[in-house]
């Protein structure tokens, strides 16, 4: 774990095994599973997630939901949903934003000081990840300043080059602060 600011560090690895009052999913809108991360989360905590999400009646684009984690280290998953990438022009950036910023804030309403995110969108939904990473960034730096809770957000990259594209992007923004 790199620890880029006091507030925000990049981790490179499976966001399944970090022990964090919350871990972000990148969902899609009928909350039942799928593949990649969302795949992974549902497998290692166990069908009680699901059986939890079929109540929650699925999440809008930009939009997140809070379930219990289970049999995850992490207490908390908030299940987002990413823009699928078509381009640019149908306000993926705005809805990649939101999904950051909406998890954040049910995260501080759930009082957890630690969070980890996935790279949403970046998979499965093509979104291009300098941009991606930037917005991720950007977004998170923005709510650490304003708001006190959660006191540590980790990026939760899964290969080296994802995690460089972050120390560059949080590099580019001062140290973060
Ligand atoms: N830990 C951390 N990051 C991971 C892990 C993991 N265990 N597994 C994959 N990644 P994706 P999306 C990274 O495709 O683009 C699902 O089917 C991966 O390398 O999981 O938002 C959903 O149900 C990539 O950088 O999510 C939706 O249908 C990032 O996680 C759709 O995919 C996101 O890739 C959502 O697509």
């Amino acid at each position: 774990m790199s620890e880029i600011s006091d507030r925000i560090r990049i981790h490179t690895g499976d966001i399944t095994k970090l022990k964090v009052d919350a871990i972000v999913n990148a969902a899609n809108s009928s909350l039942l599973g799928g593949g990649g991360v969302d795949g992974a989360i549902h497998r290692a905590a166990g069908p009680e997630l699901l059986a939890e999400c079929r109540t929650l009646n699925g999440c809008r684009t930009g939009d997140a939901k809070l379930t219990k984690g289970y049999r995850l280290p992490a207490r908390y998953v908030i299940h987002t949903v990413g823009p699928v990438w078509q381009g640019g022009g149908k306000g993926e950036a705005e809805l990649l934003a939101s999904c950051y910023r909406r998890s954040l804030e049910i995260a501080r309403d759930h009082s957890c000081q630690t969070i980890a995110f996935p790279a949403i969108s970046t998979g499965v939904y093509r979104f291009p990840k300098d941009e991606a990473t930037g917005i991720a960034v950007g977004t998170v730096n923005a709510f650490t300043q304003q708001n006190s809770v959660p006191e540590s957000v980790i990026f939760c990259c899964f290969d080296e080059q994802t995690a460089k594209l972050y120390r560059e992007a949080v590099a580019a923004l001062g140290g973060a602060r």
